[in-house]
């Protein structure tokens, strides 16, 4: 289920043996033919953390690479010391091609956008049913992101002890989504982890959502200790005592494989990246909707189908708002 994706670079052009004979196929050789070949699992300013075999290895950018950044999730050729004792360095020289990228800008009308995770296949979109109160928009941004980057979205519903799930299930049940509703404590005594792992099992899957929603409660639940060791987590206390995530972090899944990786709390999720006619990808319930759209339609027009669609009770009236919302706004700091 991994992908590993082929950089075209030419020193990217492998030395194969040719089937029938001895000879290589190709006379240009790689530049860096003894480059192992390693997956990010965090990067730490400029500290990136990678595996390799079996061995977790620190390494640096190599000024070749320029400016692309190498995020979590990247799979990467090192070179240098790849013994990962204490104090040594390894050199990333390439960056493979990615099959997915998660994109978010600190707001709308920021232009410049980051990549939060590369070659994840499925983006877990945690929210929070109290504590912090469920925030619909943010949600939404991130199924746009989603379906924008090419990850399949999976919705998470945490805190059930607190809340009931009902009112955000109107919301998002019907969509096609799927979603699992989780909460502490079934997380370790009932069947919570093993809900949520069915939809993890092979893939790699990035969890987002604002800070406090349960992120690296439900993480830590699925990822035995001893893998999560291995990979130093970097944590930090938030002013009330709580931690927080500060960096991505890819673990391991037990089993069957696959990862799961742990991001930041957000608060919002700019989507300056996104061509605004890709948003109506993320709301199935109201695309088949547009059908009867003028051409070109900015679904916030007099003649948008949109409004007659949800007169007729095909889809919820709050999603339609929200469409028009995130399709309207350009404003700083949105995110609730
Ligand atoms: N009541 C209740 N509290 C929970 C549950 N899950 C997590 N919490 C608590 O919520 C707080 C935040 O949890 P975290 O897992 O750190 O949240 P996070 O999403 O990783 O937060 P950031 O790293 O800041 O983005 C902690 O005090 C958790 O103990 C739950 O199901 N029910
Ligand atoms: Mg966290
Ligand atoms: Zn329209």
């Amino acid at each position: 289920m991994r992908r590993y994706g082929r950089n075209a670079d030419e020193d990217d052009i492998r030395v194969r043996p040719n089937r029938k004979g001895n000879r290589p196929r190709t006379s240009i050789r790689p530049k860096h033919e003894d480059a192992a070949e390693g997956m990010v699992l965090t990067v730490d300013r400029g500290r990136i953390t990678c595996l390799v075999g079996d061995r977790t290895i620190t390494a640096m950018k190599a000024r070749e690479l320029g400016r692309k950044a190498a995020v979590v999730g990247d799979r990467v050729s090192l070179v240098g010391d790849l013994s990962g004792n204490k104090d040594t360095l390894a050199r990333i020289v390439r960056i493979g091609e990615r099959s997915s990228v998660l994109r978010r800008t600190a707001d709308d009308d920021d232009p410049y956008e980051r990549v939060v995770v590369a070659n994840a296949d499925q983006l877990a979109i945690v929210t929070a049913l109290a504590d912090p109160e469920p925030r619909p928009r943010l949600v939404d941004r991130c199924l746009v992101a989603a379906f924008d980057g090419g990850l399949e979205p999976l919705l998470v519903m945490t805190k059930s002890d607190l809340a009931p799930p009902e009112k955000l299930l109107e919301l998002y049940g019907a969509l096609d989504i799927p979603y699992v509703v989780t909460n502490r404590e079934e997380l370790y005594d009932g069947g919570a982890a093993d809900r949520v792992r069915e939809h993890l099992t092979g893939r790699t899957t990035a969890f987002v959502g604002h800070s406090g929603v349960g992120k690296t409660t439900l993480v830590n639940a699925l990822v035995p200790e001893e893998r999560r060791r291995s990979t130093g987590h970097v944590n930090a206390v938030t002013g009330r005592g709580r931690h927080t995530t500060t960096s991505a972090l890819a673990l391991p899944l037990a089993g069957a494989g696959g990862w799961v990786i742990d991001t930041p709390g957000v608060r919002s999720f700019g989507l300056n990246h996104v061509d605004p006619s890709r948003v109506i990808h993320a709301f199935p319930d109201l695309e088949p909707g547009t059908e009867g759209c003028p051409r070109a339609c900015s679904h916030d027009e007099p003649d948008c189908a949109l409004d007659a669609w949800v007169e007729e009770g095909r889809a919820d009236t709050a999603r339609l708002y929200s469409l028009r919302r995130l399709l309207a706004t350009r404003e700083r700091h949105e995110g609730d």
